[in-house]
């Protein structure tokens, strides 16, 4: 994935217009665009050849099943034109693993979910978050998703993960900072809401990359 800006946008949004447009205002201020369950079933999984055009996709399926269809589901997602798909760890080493084996045919990434930022992540996911971090260390990925929520959670991930590629949501809407998740260890900071619902998305996004650039 380029590191330009060091951000990645999450369009939660359910029309396909609409998601053209936010991709055209924002594309030059994003690193990648994350796409998920609601703009691909408003949209249908064409959404993601679609959004490429404007930057590469990160697709947040959270994938959690057992390996052969967790490899079906990769194998589907990357053929539609996605760089990256973004997979669970609780299921085990082996649905990782086949999810990780199927993102190499295709040159794409794949991203475990480590703790999740919203406030129910502290019931089960918090205990297991620092071994869901070496799994994903283990299964070779390319990186974790971890919260900038919680950017004390975040640094602990870190030390686990090491030199992988952290992408981290939580920013603005969730209460997170950009600055806070990076100056924690994000490589990456994921915004959605703040950016897609403000009046002007391309300025919003700009002035989330200025408040990373500060932290360089
Ligand atoms: O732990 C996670 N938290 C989270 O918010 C893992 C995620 N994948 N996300 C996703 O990031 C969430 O589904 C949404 O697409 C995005 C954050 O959006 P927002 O809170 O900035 O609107």
């Amino acid at each position: 994935m380029r590191r330009n800006t060091q951000l990645i946008m999450a369009l939660d949004v359910t029309d396909k217009k609409k998601a053209r447009a936010i991709s055209k205002e924002t594309a030059q201020h994003v690193d990648a665009i994350k796409i998920g369950y609601p703009l691909v079933l408003g949209a249908g999984l064409e959404i993601i050849n679609d959004i490429c055009e404007f930057a590469p996709v990160i697709a947040d399926f959270k994938v959690a099943d057992i390996p052969n269809t967790d490899g079906l589901i990769c194998s589907q997602t990357f053929e539609a034109g996605a760089s990256a798909v973004i997979v669970h760890g609780f299921t085990g080493h082996d649905s990782v693993l086949e999810c990780v084996k199927t993102a190499k045919d295709f040159q794409a990434d794949i991203f475990v979910v480590t703790e999740m930022s919203h406030p129910g992540a502290v019931e089960f996911m918090q205990p297991k978050a620092l071994e869901l971090a070496s799994l994903a260390v283990e299964c070779k990925a390319s990186g974790v998703v971890a919260p900038a929520t919680r950017p004390e959670r975040l640094r602990k991930i870190r030390d686990v993960v090491g030199g992988l590629t952290i992408i981290s949501p939580g920013v603005g809407a969730q209460g997170g900072s950009a600055a806070d998740a990076i100056k924690a260890g994000a490589d990456y900071v994921i915004v959605g809401r703040s950016i897609y619902n403000s009046r002007n998305p391309g300025i919003e996004a700009e002035r989330i990359v200025k408040e990373i650039e500060k932290c360089r």
